[in-house]
């Protein structure tokens, strides 16, 4: 079991925080100057271990989470992958063959570093905490190689089940190689995994099952099957009361909740051996300090009887002052 578990299960209230490394923290920004190409910046073995331990450094907290992306999974996939400042990922255009054609041996060669960053940064990270290793799920990744951008609401949505055929072959793919990142990141080194669905959120009713439930469900059993002890978290985010649905089916040792999740549903209807991670809206981190402790108040307080990891409802803004964390971690840090 993690260290980042064990905490939680102890009534502990362990902490981390989504985006802990990155554009807010002037450290970060200095690595990232001298990297002109964000994926080779995520396979720099030194440059990825460093960012990783920064928040850890400065803060304290009780987990890192290795500096990837999401995206380097269509990468390994023989897709173009671009970062743009200020828009986003850009994507090349996907060739159904090319993803087909892609062996194991060829898209863990190609994602190596990352496996050598989360050795490294094993080594180097204090044994009280907790390497977390993530991988986006299916459907966001899906969303990602079709719309090959960011998508905005539902247009890309229709584009995607216009071919169903492919659309189905693709997702089997995606379904596949997501296992074996995962599973790499195990083997070197990661404790937790976190799975983002970031875009569950544009699907309807009637397709959450068959794009995002049976994916993940498939994913984790296999993943539990030969490694029990690393607890797995899912962040369907902008699920919604879908939210039940979700948990029964796929049952996730953590579940990350975003700031719109009714907080009383899931003390309601959540199996309380699910581990409840984070809530809180990441804009109250740019707020006055009296409403972000009030908000901070009021997540640690609902979930006191319950395993909660205190996480934000997304990752940290960019705009946030580093102050404004270590404020946020000494109000997390005292609460009892
Ligand atoms: O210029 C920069 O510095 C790029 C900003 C950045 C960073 C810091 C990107 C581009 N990715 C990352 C790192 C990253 N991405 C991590 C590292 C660990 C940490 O959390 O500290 C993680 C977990 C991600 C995951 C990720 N990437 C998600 C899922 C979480 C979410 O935000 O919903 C998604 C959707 C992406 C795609 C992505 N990567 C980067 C951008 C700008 C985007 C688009 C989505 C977005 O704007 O947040």
């Amino acid at each position: 079991m993690s260290e980042l578990f064990k905490k939680s299960l102890s009534k502990e209230n362990p902490l981390w925080l989504m985006r802990q490394a990155g554009r807010y923290l002037p450290e970060y920004q200095k690595v990232r100057k001298k990297q002109k190409n964000f994926i080779n910046f995520c396979l720099d073995v030194n440059a990825a271990t460093k960012v990783t331990l920064q928040p850890i450094q400065r803060y304290d907290l009780d987990a890192a989470i290795i500096f990837s992306d999401i995206l380097v999974i269509p990468y390994a996939l023989g897709q173009q992958v671009d970062f743009k400042k200020n828009e986003g990922p850009i994507l090349g255009d996907f060739k159904l063959s090319t993803f087909k054609k892609t062996q194991e041996k060829e898209f863990i060669k190609k994602l190596k570093n990352v496996y050598l960053a989360i050795k490294k940064t094993r080594k180097l990270l204090n044994k009280k905490k907790s390497l977390i290793g993530f991988a986006g799920s299916p459907w966001t990744i899906l969303v990602y190689v079709l719309n090959k951008k960011s998508p905005k609401k539902s247009q890309v949505y229709k584009e995607i089940l216009k071919n169903t055929k492919q659309t189905k072959e693709l997702l089997k793919i995606i379904e596949k190689f997501i296992y074996i990142h995962i599973e790499q990141q195990i083997k070197a080194g990661a404790d937790t995994i976190q799975l983002f669905d970031s875009w569950a959120g544009l699907l309807e009713k009637k397709h959450h099952d068959f794009f995002c439930f049976q994916p993940t469900k498939r994913i984790i059993k296999k993943i539990k099957k030969k490694y029990p002890r690393v607890p797995i978290i899912c962040f369907p985010k902008g699920i919604g009361k879908k939210v039940v649905d979700f948990c029964n089916v796929v049952k996730p040792d953590g579940l990350s909740i975003d700031s719109k999740i009714d907080v009383n549903l899931i003390l309601k209807k959540i199996d309380k051996k699910i581990t409840i991670q984070g809530g809180m809206d990441p804009k109250y981190l740019n707020s006055k300090k009296k409403l972000m402790e009030k908000k901070i108040y009021f997540y640690l307080n609902k979930f006191k009887s319950r395993n909660y990891i205190f996480n934000l409802g997304h990752g940290v803004p960019k705009e946030t002052s580093p102050s404004t964390v270590h404020k946020l971690v000494k109000v997390v840090r005292s609460f009892s």
